[in-house]
């Protein structure tokens, strides 16, 4: 088995995340059902391999652009899980203090420069972030993740393009969970799978298991690694499934209970745990263990949140340009 090379408590570390993101996440939709968290609030609920799997190849110089579906990452990257919930309930507390909710999560210090709003409009900005890069021949490489939906807007074009023109170490990493809020790819795609998009680009792509933590970490840890050497940018398709809906609201009539039910039977989390189960990593006794302590850790986190202050007005005007020291 290939794990049985692999650092044991690494492992136990991505697996414990992908169970504290789960958890995070089924307390703020609680939270939200309860109007303590306001807006939208999408969860990665179902794709957490994609998040943990691809975030867990990253080196200390290494940045990340993503959607608003951005809870999981911001946990991944190091973030405070308080501080993220306080962001989601409009504190000041919040990474982005309080200004940004659920879908503008930002935090300099563990390199997550956002969480956006529009689809496809962080594309640009993270081709902008590699240039920087290269322009101060610095050596991290830039992860750009988003939906398929993503990819029929045209800044994910310009952003391709312009990538691959200017040699830019961006990994597009493409999170196919096979709906764009009601709609397949068949339905809003000239091509059903993302990753021929790339060709277009000449830019080296490959679709892969997205329920699967080792295929989504072998495939971008050969890609980021390719990626130092060559400075071009490289296209990933992780085939997924979003397991609630597409944001709070949404009656998911565009889908049977029946296709959920099958994806659930492969919950990603659930497949890593058997596979270290499998390999002697995790039993019984562990597993609970890190179920108990993430609860705890979540109850923490909520208990900070609620707790907060909401941000003031008289400092509204902060932080909408930056200062030149910050
Ligand atoms: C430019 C733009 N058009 C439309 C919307 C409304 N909208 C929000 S999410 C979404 C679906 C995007 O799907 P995808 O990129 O596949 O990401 P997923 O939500 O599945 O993670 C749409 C159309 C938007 N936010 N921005």
């Amino acid at each position: 088995m290939a794990t049985t090379t692999e650092n044991k408590q690494q492992l136990l570390d991505n697996y414990r995340m992908m169970v504290l993101i789960r958890h995070f996440e089924e307390r703020a939709a609680q939270l939200y059902t309860q109007a303590h968290i306001g807006g939208y609030c999408h969860l990665n609920i179902g794709e957490e391999a994609t998040v943990v799997g691809a975030l867990s190849t990253l080196g200390p110089k290494d940045i990340v652009f993503t959607a608003y579906r951005d809870h999981g990452h911001a946990l991944a990257l190091g973030s405070d899980p308080g501080a993220v919930m306080a962001e989601l309930c409009g504190k000041a507390t919040g990474v982005s203090k309080g200004r940004g909710g659920s879908m503008h999560l930002f935090d300099l210090e563990h390199r997550l420069y956002g969480g956006y709003g529009i689809v496809g409009g962080h594309l640009p900005l993270a081709v902008g972030a590699a240039l920087a890069i290269q322009y101060r021949e610095e050596d991290g490489v830039v992860m750009c993740i988003f939906g398929e939906g993503a990819t029929n807007i045209g800044a994910f074009h310009e952003a391709m393009n312009m990538a691959k023109v200017y040699h830019l170490p961006v990994l597009f990493f493409c999170a196919n969970n096979q709906y764009a809020m009601g709609s397949m790819p068949e339905e809003d795609s000239a091509v059903p799978e993302m990753w021929m998009k790339a060709c277009a680009y000449d830019m080296a792509a490959e679709r892969i298991d997205g329920m699967d933590f080792f295929s989504v970490r072998e495939a971008t840890r050969r890609a980021v690694e390719r990626m130092r050497e060559t400075r071009e940018p490289m296209f990933l398709e992780a085939f997924t499934y979003r397991f609630r809906g597409h944001s709070m609201a949404d009656a998911g009539r565009y889908r049977s209970q029946d296709e959920v039910r099958e994806w659930q039977r492969r919950d990603p989390i659930q497949l890593l745990g058997r596979r270290l189960e499998e390999d002697g990593i995790l039993d019984t006794r562990t597993r609970e263990d890190i179920e108990k302590a993430v609860d705890e850790e979540v109850e923490r986190a909520t208990r900070f949140a609620l707790e907060s202050p909401s941000p003031e007005t008289d400092d509204l005007y902060q932080y909408v340009y930056t200062e030149e020291d910050e």
